[in-house]
């Protein structure tokens, strides 16, 4: 009897200890993706990619947009969730569709930060397959003003392409304060102007319009094909001088008798403003890799007091791997931006397209910036996301931390963006898009918020 008893109590300990385990896990795992959202409908592909918004209402909390490519017969989507000490809303504050089908408003978007100077976010959104009355693809680029109610829901600046298939706005961003007026600037490509010789434009902050109508800064391709301006961005302070200048990529420019190699181009900034010609440029090594598809700054990864570099080229391969992809990192000196790249990192396995988005920011908020890479194609389309954190030494060679897809053929990671600081406890948050989601409907899509921590684990310790 008496042993019957303290067998019972065993059994009854272990069933209530496995329930508390349980319990545990099933936290764990649900406190993983603390915060998620879903497109509207099946083929909106939502996530396909993700933006910092800035601040757009002045609460002191990162704001974040999301896009829909696909929504109303590809006339697209942008979508902006305000961020709280809660973290992200639940449901978007401000939503816009594009004026017309195939429009794709959303090619680009996102904060441009303060171009009309009353302290309050600003946010660019284009639509690169833009109609106007006489031409096809022309583009179109649309600014909104922040405010305390947040963003105005008609934009107060617009820029038309000009001529047939320019595809303006097909990338845009902010530029910092490139004319040092205390204004921000903004940074916008066209890449199939003139037979795809592309074209980058600078517009200035205006306290009255948001922005000039004119551009105040233009740079072209070398060749036709190029793509210039298929990518473009601020690359920071790169001397160190206090005066940003711009990356403009042309991932299809030619190197010797090999195609779509792909280069990038870094126009430093002066006491006169932009230069004119590039100040420094590099280039791909093999056919077909795209290098500067994507190009960003670093920030400051070795904590010397200067910015670097990111640059991808996703379709990479090699003689036995095809299409792994590669990210270079480029660090600076008061010189500019060294020749060859500092930190070179391929791939794991064919098809992974490691590089078809980068990230960088201080993740885990000790000093040095660090660098994240998705490559959406990793295990049949699964997708996986890799973070490297910045140290006096420089870049690791292994991830510092990596996460791969919740469901197959998601493509998770195939866009990451540094939302900012949604829930205001110091960390920078990241968002992961999924476009290829199916879990609410076929490729409805899917996007992830995962705090950053002290630890550099993302996500995994949401406070
Ligand atoms: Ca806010
Ligand atoms: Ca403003
Ligand atoms: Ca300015
Ligand atoms: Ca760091």
């Amino acid at each position: 009897m008496k042993k019957n008893n303290a067998g019972k109590k065993i059994l009854w300990f272990c069933w209530g200890a496995s329930f508390l385990l349980f319990i545990f896990f099933h936290f764990l795992n649900r406190q993983k993706f603390i915060w998620a959202a879903w497109g509207e409908a099946s083929n909106d592909t939502f996530g396909t990619k993700v933006a910092p918004a800035g601040d757009v209402n002045g609460d002191g909390f990162a704001d974040a947009a999301v896009w829909s490519p696909g929504h109303g017969n590809a006339a697209g989507k942008v979508y902006v969730f305000l961020g709280s000490i809660h973290g992200l809303s639940k449901t978007p504050a401000w939503a816009v569709q594009g004026e017309g089908p195939r429009d794709q408003y959303g090619h680009s978007f996102g904060t441009v930060g303060d171009v009309n100077g009353d302290g309050f976010g600003d946010f660019i959104a284009a639509a690169q397959g833009f109609d106007n009355s006489k031409a096809k693809d022309v583009g179109k680029a649309y600014l909104y003003l922040g405010s305390p109610q947040g963003l105005s829901a008609t934009p107060v600046w617009t820029k038309t392409g000009e001529s047939a298939f320019e595809l303006l706005g097909d990338c845009s961003g902010p530029a910092g304060d490139v004319n040092q007026d205390g204004l921000n600037d903004v940074v916008v490509g066209a890449y199939g102007f003139d037979h795809f010789r592309g074209m980058a434009y600078v517009f200035y902050g205006a306290k009255n319009g948001g922005l000039s109508p004119a551009p105040g800064w233009t740079a072209y391709g070398e060749n036709k094909d190029d793509w210039f301006g298929y990518s473009v961005a601020s690359s920071g302070d790169i001397r160190g001088d206090g005066f940003p200048g711009v990356v403009i990529g042309g991932k299809q420019h030619p190197k010797d008798k090999m195609e779509r190699v792909g280069k990038v181009y870094v126009y430093y900034g002066s006491k006169k403003g932009l230069s004119k010609t590039p100040s420094w440029t590099a280039s791909g090594e093999t056919e077909g890799e795209l290098f500067g598809w994507r190009a960003l700054p670093s920030g400051d990864i070795k904590g010397d007091g200067h910015n670097g570099l990111i640059v991808s080229g996703y379709m990479y391969g090699n003689q036995i791997k095809h299409y792994i992809g590669k990210v270079c990192v480029y660090f600076s000196t008061s010189e500019g931006l060294s020749k060859d790249a500092s930190w070179t990192m391929e791939g794991e396995s064919s098809n992974s397209l490691f590089g078809y988005t980068i990230a960088s920011g201080d993740f885990n908020h000790d000093g040095f910036s660090d660098v994240m890479v998705g490559a959406p194609g990793y295990q049949q389309n699964r997708g996986k996301i890799y973070l490297f954190l910045g140290s006096a030494k420089g870049l690791p060679e292994i991830p510092s931390w990596t996460m791969m897809g919740e469901t197959a053929d998601e493509r998770f990671g195939s866009y990451l963006a540094k939302a900012g600081d949604v829930n205001g406890d110091g960390y920078p948050d990241v968002l992961v898009g999924a476009p290829d989601n199916s879990e609410k409907g076929d490729k409805t899509g899917k996007v992830y918020l995962l705090y950053g921590g002290k630890n550099g684990k993302l996500g995994e310790f949401p406070r």
